[in-house]
């Protein structure tokens, strides 16, 4: 696993309580991308492990042909590796390119890790190792339980505070096996999305909505775990922790009156799934340009965010394209990197307006190079998630 650098290979932590969302979220993920009518053009989505890729898909052709849920997670966890293996390998200019497969790994473990003491040693080292590779994320989704917003309507501080207390505390608890002897971390998810799982509940919120629900009745608790990760974490100036907000639904369903049992669920009708590459692969590279221009931030801390960014950077702005020296030449010179040759290329991505993306990608269409059009086209798909209101990326 460790050959690929991270932007190559995307570990994703979701965080979230029992019963939150996160396996049918994975499965959600997974599970349409092997379906027949399905064709992305660009790439492959591929289960590393072909029995785990069918246990997956197993939960998905439930929900989708018998309306039935996968099992609540308990005692271990799962870790998942996925490829995303893009068309064209085999062709000549293929060959040539700087990678063919982006990796995803998403690990899957219970969420009452975050509620319950472990019941055993074992138990409580299986969870630090968990956590630990979590930690080697850049991104990580703290998940609101949808449902558990609509129980306590009225009330949402309650279980906002609640849900806050326990992502603190799960830190906290932790904190000493992460640490493991050193005074903080460097390498550490620095950017913390908070994500409404079972958005469909919401039929009339847009990401904005659920924002202000969420600073209007808990931002001092979103404080105080910001302050737990800053503790933990070199440069701790260099963190988003509330500042990203997503919506998710992995499916529409709906609950019987009498036992709140789902009685349809709709796969077709996902929200946010979409946004998943795209955030866990470019997120990070915008966000280490942004931090970078204004903070002072240890070389070491910038290494470890967005490992491999330079490479993709590239990529992303198709080498070669018109206008791009002009555009660099716009941009303000940043610190101590300014000398490397890439990181034009990553400012310049950071930066790279909607126009040109769409540029850049009907070129490399048209060229069959699959990899400048996919990562391209995660640029446009995280453009048009923010205008239609599913996603706020901060500009800090
Ligand atoms: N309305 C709605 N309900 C959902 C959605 N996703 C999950 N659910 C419901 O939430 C239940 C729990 O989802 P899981 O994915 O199993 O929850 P989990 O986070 O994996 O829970 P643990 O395994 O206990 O940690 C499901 O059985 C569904 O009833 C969604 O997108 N929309
Ligand atoms: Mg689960």
């Amino acid at each position: 696993m460790a050959q690929y650098p991270r932007v190559r290979e995307q570990h994703i932590a979701v965080f979230g309580e029992s019963g939150s969302g996160k396996t049918v979220l994975l499965s959600s993920f997974f599970g349409p991308t092997q379906e027949g009518g399905y064709s992305k053009n660009l790439w492959d989505l591929v289960a590393d492990d072909a029995g785990q890729g069918n246990r997956l898909y197993q939960n998905f052709l439930g929900m989708r042909d018998r309306s039935t849920v996968p099992m609540p997670t308990r005692f271990n966890a799962t870790t998942y590796g996925f490829s995303v293996k893009l068309r064209g390998g085999d062709d000549a200019d293929g060959k040539k390119r700087p990678f063919d497969v982006l990796r995803l790994v998403w690990h899957d473990y219970p969420g009452e890790w975050f509620t319950e003491s472990p019941s055993s040693e074992e138990e409580a080292s299986r969870r630090v190792e968990t956590f630990r590779a979590l930690l080697g994320s850049d991104v990580a989704l703290l998940l609101v339980d949808g449902q558990k917003l609509l129980d306590h309507r009225g009330e949402e501080e309650r279980y906002l505070r609640s849900l806050m207390t326990n992502y603190r505390q799960g830190i906290l608890r932790l904190r000493e096996d992460l640490l493991a002897g050193q005074p903080r971390l460097v390498q550490f998810p620095r950017i913390w999305i908070l994500a409404l799982s079972k958005a469909d509940l919401f039929p009339d919120w847009d990401v904005y909505a659920f924002r202000d629900l969420v600073i209007g009745q808990a931002a001092e608790h979103i404080d105080e775990l910001r302050a737990t990760i800053q503790d933990l974490v070199e440069a701790p100036d260099a963190l988003s922790v509330g500042e990203d907000f997503l919506l998710l639904s992995s499916a529409r369903f709906e609950l019987s009156s009498a036992d709140a049992t789902p009685v349809t669920i709709d796969v077709t009708r996902r929200v946010g799934l979409d946004l998943i590459l795209p955030v866990a692969s470019l997120l990070p590279l915008e966000r280490r340009v942004q931090w970078n221009e204004r903070l002072e931030i240890p070389r070491k801390v910038l290494d470890t965010l967005a490992v491999g960014a330079d490479a993709l950077a590239l990529v992303l702005t198709g080498g070669k394209i018109a206008g791009l020296n002009k555009l660099v030449g716009r941009l303000p010179r940043v610190g101590p990197l300014a000398s490397r040759a890439a990181i034009p290329a990553l400012i310049a991505a950071a930066r790279m307006a909607e126009s040109q993306a769409r540029q850049i990608n009907a070129r490399a269409r048209e060229n069959h190079d699959f990899l400048t059009a996919t990562l391209t086209q995660f640029k446009l798909d995280l453009e048009q998630g923010i205008k239609s209101g599913l996603l706020i990326r901060s500009r800090r």
